[in-house]
């Protein structure tokens, strides 16, 4: 969660869900939280019921909208222009918190004499390269500092320049003589910032949002007078901000207003970033993602192959702030996994990681399948034949391929898509001509195993196992431990280089009972790390050394065993303890349930006012204290100011809250960090009906693309073919791609069958009523489904034009005891080049009237009706194509 990690220094959600109660106003906005995140939702109720004010902006109304104060409804893809509206009225009626905003953030400090914004360059930022759609961000960086100032929160952007501290020792020369504290000296960040966004006033909100100007300016004053010493608001978003070509931005666009209101680090305030599965965040934390390793330190490159570990720690360790403390995580993580032989000497087996060759992201990933690069895939708790995009491209993928390995409760669509696919019942593609090999193995629950569950705000929580597992149903440990167990006994007598990362690993776990299930604690344990010489478990990373005498599996959740004791398995009642509940399960960091704490006292460490008092400077104790573990060092008084020369965490200062970045402060403007810009600008998505009203860029200038035939795209905007604006969402009955729904009678009787919520307006316009078929198409694939009409969606008058949207759950598949065609028939290929996350929020297509469906698809061989009108550009500079497909003969 770069937008996030950038701006404060670390991807997660700032607060927690039970602090919202405190919040004076909560504006929800691209998320459904009422029926997507029910149990969290509790707390804006409470919230509600002490008079807080509660906002929905969502393109649709929903539950969420039904119990809000004010629900504003929103062009899908335009909410940068909103939030930016928001900025533009906090700069422009002085409603930003001064003290704030001056002491906290970077605000003061001065950007290089070369930099130009978008309102220079027609949508564009300087140093743009369109030779390969990237930006050099020299420009970008702060006055007087040398070389890239390195960004903390999303450290595998290492390919970026100035996401690894490139080997700078001193803290980033922010020298007063570089800094503006009256934020009046036109290159100061501040002034930057009111520029950027003067052209989003309510009326220009008005035209491209669609939302009324009395609505938006009725947000924007709820939102300031919520915000201030006394008071605080909390924003709470999910993935409809998240599942767009630009919506890291988005999130960055929040962070920069909620950083101006001063809303930071403060009870009532943050920003809740609501994630998805059970343990989603778990899943970034200790990824499943290609390009880091557990705690965020960065996965290295290929490129860097000859060069050591001295190289890597120099590349990504930054000089100042906390990241200089990057050598010991990493150090005791090569520890962690490779054991006694893991040596100063043989650099601690770095050499035994894995390395980047490029973009390993799942779309990428299944490109290539579908080009025949890759002969095997495991599928592990995931339905990609349904729940990714492109429906068609991701069998195609699997299409091509020696073997397949789904693990899984039920034969999911992925692990049938030789069978059921609608490319294999339209007859495009034939069962004989599939020569991969499906492996199915059954799954257990969560509740057949012990384990933990990292949930929306950090907590980890510890599941104990209900019942044993059926027949031969196993735990992803068994699974993973035993498959690694057999695979070391089948290479050990292997003397050749390439097998010994796996025999060098340390792969002990002791296990237990009829089937050898691997104890889950062991492996929690090693997570917290220990000391090598007594196998004690540490206190917390503070404790972790870079002279391997440390073991640690993730730096972030030391502390989760501290004492020996299962942390994440505490359940203290809520009445036995504080409302911040701390012997509730276990938060990282260091348990820590509001980051950046130390910014709700002022400079001198007192609370900015009695009702938000959090966390505070004991001046007699000489110590930080308060509700919550403070997130400062612990004993560094607020007047302290770094003296000349220091390096490591001596350059944190007493009034720097934002202590992972490099310079302490949370910032407005991102001189590194980010692909598509340092400060968020609205682009259109990548199907849009209508041209970018702001700027010249049609599209975000760094989208990443895949123009092959088999995801083909429509016209960037005003495609005579597909006129209508469509986003997917959830229902409360299901849940995602359907494997843990669509086979449960109960869910599926409550939700038997896929729809459309259309408006009545352009019901009447088709000549469609509630209930009618009807066939919703792309240049991707079709699908059938029953009309929903509903006042729930409405037109939406954009540059005074109608725009229709169409509202598409994503749930169905073609197997399960309900059917139906799922949404990403119709997605495409194309992302965020931030995260490579999806633009599954927003796009075109035609709806018809009556069962049209042609089942067939692009990804096997269908080609979509002509354009009939000329293309349009999505760039002022070209962009260059680095996609095109060769299209080399499958294999199947
Ligand atoms: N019952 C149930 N609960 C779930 C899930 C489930 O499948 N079922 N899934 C879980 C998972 S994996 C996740 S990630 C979360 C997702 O949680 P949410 O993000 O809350 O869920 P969605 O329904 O996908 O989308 C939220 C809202 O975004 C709106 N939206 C779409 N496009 C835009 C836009 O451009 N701007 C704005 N402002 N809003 C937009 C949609 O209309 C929708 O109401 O839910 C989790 N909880
Ligand atoms: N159009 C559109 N597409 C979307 C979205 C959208 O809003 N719109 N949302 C996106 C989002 S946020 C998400 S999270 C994805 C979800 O997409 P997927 O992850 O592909 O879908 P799920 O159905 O959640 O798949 C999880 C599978 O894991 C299985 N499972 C559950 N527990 C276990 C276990 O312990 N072990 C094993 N091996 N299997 C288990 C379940 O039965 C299920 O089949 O969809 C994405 N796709
Ligand atoms: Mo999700």
């Amino acid at each position: 969660m770069p937008g996030l990690g950038i701006t404060f220094g670390r991807g997660g959600a700032t607060t927690f869900q039970q602090d919202l109660q405190h919040s004076d106003c909560i504006l929800i906005q691209g998320s459904n939280m009422a029926e997507c995140h029910p149990v969290g939702f509790q707390w804006v109720m409470e919230a509600k019921a002490r008079g807080a004010k509660v906002i929905h902006v969502d393109p649709r109304y929903t539950r969420t909208s039904a119990v809000a104060d004010v629900y504003a409804p929103i062009r899908v893809g335009t909410d940068i222009a909103f939030l930016g509206g928001l900025i533009h009225y906090v700069l422009e009626h002085e409603r930003y918190f001064r003290d704030y905003v001056v002491q906290y953030t970077n605000a003061a400090t001065l950007i290089r004499e070369g930099f130009q914004d978008t309102e220079d360059l027609e949508g564009l930022f300087s140093g743009y390269q369109p030779k390969d759609n990237r930006y050099d961000i020299h420009t970008w960086q702060y006055q007087g500092a040398a070389g890239a100032i390195p960004a903390a929160g999303h450290k595998e952007l290492t390919d970026e320049p100035g996401a690894g501290g490139g080997g700078h020792d001193h803290r980033v020369d922010v020298h007063d003589e570089h800094r503006d504290e009256t934020l009046q000296h036109p290159r100061c960040v501040f002034q930057l910032l009111k520029r950027h966004f003067s052209r989003y006033t309510p009326k220009v909100v008005s035209q491209v949002c669609g939302v009324d100007e009395a609505l938006f300016l009725q947000v924007a004053q709820t939102l300031c007078d919520n915000s201030n010493p006394e008071r605080t608001s909390a924003f709470c978003y999910a993935v409809g901000w998240t599942q767009h070509s630009v919506g890291v931005q988005y999130i960055r666009t929040a962070a920069i207003l909620q950083l101006l209101l001063g809303n930071i680090g403060r009870p009532g305030g943050g920003i809740l970033a609501l994630r998805g599965h059970a343990s989603i965040q778990g899943s970034t934390d200790i990824p499943t993602l290609y390009n880091l390793l557990p705690g965020y330190l960065p996965m290295p490159h290929a490129h860097a192959t000859t060069e050591g570990l001295e190289h890597y720690i120099r590349n990504n360790k930054s000089g100042s702030g906390w990241w200089s403390e990057f050598p010991k995580y990493a150090v005791s993580l090569l520890k962690a996994w490779f054991g006694d032989k893991a040596t100063k000497d043989n650099d601690y087996l770095f050499h035994h990681l894995p390395r980047l060759t490029g973009n390993h992201s799942h779309m990428q990933t299944v490109a290539d399948m579908a080009d025949g690069k890759l002969q095997g895939y495991f599928v592990m708790g995931e339905n990609p034949a349904v729940g990714s995009m492109n429906g068609a491209l991701q069998r195609k993928g699997l299409r091509q391929l020696d073997w397949l390995v789904v693990r899984d409760f039920t034969l999911i669509e992925t692990a049938e898509f030789w069978r059921t696919a609608p490319e294999v019942q339209s007859g495009q593609v034939r069962p004989e001509d599939i020569q991969t090999e499906v492996f199915f193995f059954p799954a257990a629950a969560h509740t057949e195993k012990d384990g933990t569950f990292t949930n929306t705000q950090r907590l980890l929580q510890w599941h104990h196992k209900a019942v044993e597992p059926a027949g031969d149903t196993r735990s992803e440990l068994h699974f993973t431990y035993h498959l690694g167990r057999k695979l070391r006994e089948l290479y050990a007598d292997s003397t050749d280089p390439k097998d010994a990362p796996l025999l060098d690993l340390t792969w002990d776990y002791p296990t237990h009972g009829p089937y050898a299930e691997p104890s889950a604690e062991a492996v929690l344990k090693e997570i917290n790390g220990y000391t090598v010489a007594d196998g004690k478990p540490v206190d917390g990373f503070t404790a972790l050394k870079d002279d391997g005498s440390t073991v640690c599996g993730c730096w972030i959740y030391s502390g989760c065993f501290k004492d020996g004791v299962n942390q994440t398995a505490r359940r203290k009642p809520g009445q036995e303890q504080t409302w911040v509940a701390p012997e509730w399960g276990w938060a990282w960091p260091a348990n820590r349930r509001i980051l950046y704490n130390r910014a709700s006292a002022d400079a001198n460490g007192k609370p900015w006012s009695e009702r938000k008092r959090y966390v505070w400077w004991d001046a007699g104790e000489k110590k930080w204290t308060g509700e919550d573990v403070p997130d400062f060092i612990a004993d560094r008084p607020p007047e302290y100011r770094p003296p000349e020369g220091a390096t490591g965490l001596a350059t944190i200062a007493g009034n720097d809250p934002f202590l992972l970045q490099a310079d302490g402060k949370g910032w407005l403007f991102a001189p590194s960090g980010m692909m598509d810009g340092p400060l968020p600008t609205h682009y259109e998505p990548m199907e849009s009906v209508v041209p970018n009203p702001l700027y010249a860029q049609q599209c975000s200038p760094t989208r990443e693309e895949w123009k092959r035939k088999d995801n083909p795209y429509h016209r960037a905007w005003g495609d005579p073919r597909y006129p209508y604006l469509v986003t997917t969402y959830r229902l409360t009955e299901h849940h995602t791609a359907g494997g843990m729904s669509r086979w449960l009678s109960w869910l599926s009787e409550l939700q038997p069958e896929m729809f459309c919520e259309i408006s009545p307006e352009l019901a009447r316009e088709k000549g469609l009523n509630n209930g009618d078929w009807c066939t919703i198409a792309t240049a991707r694939g079709d699908l059938e489904c029953r009309a929903l009409v509903t006042e729930r969606i409405r037109p939406l008058k954009v540059k005074g034009r109608r725009v229709h949207q169409i509202g598409l759950p994503y749930h169905w598949g073609v197997t399960g005891r309900v059917r139906g065609e799922g949404a990403n028939e119709l997605t495409a290929f194309v992302a965020d080049q931030n995260v490579d996350i999806q633009e599954s929020k927003a796009f075109t297509a035609d709806l018809r009237v009556g069962r049209m469906r042609s089942g067939e698809r692009a990804a096997a061989g269908a080609a979509p009706p002509a354009l009939t009108v000329p293309e349009v550009p999505r760039d002022v500079t070209p962009h260059t194509d680095h996609t095109e497909a060769q299209e080399p003969e499958g294999k199947g």
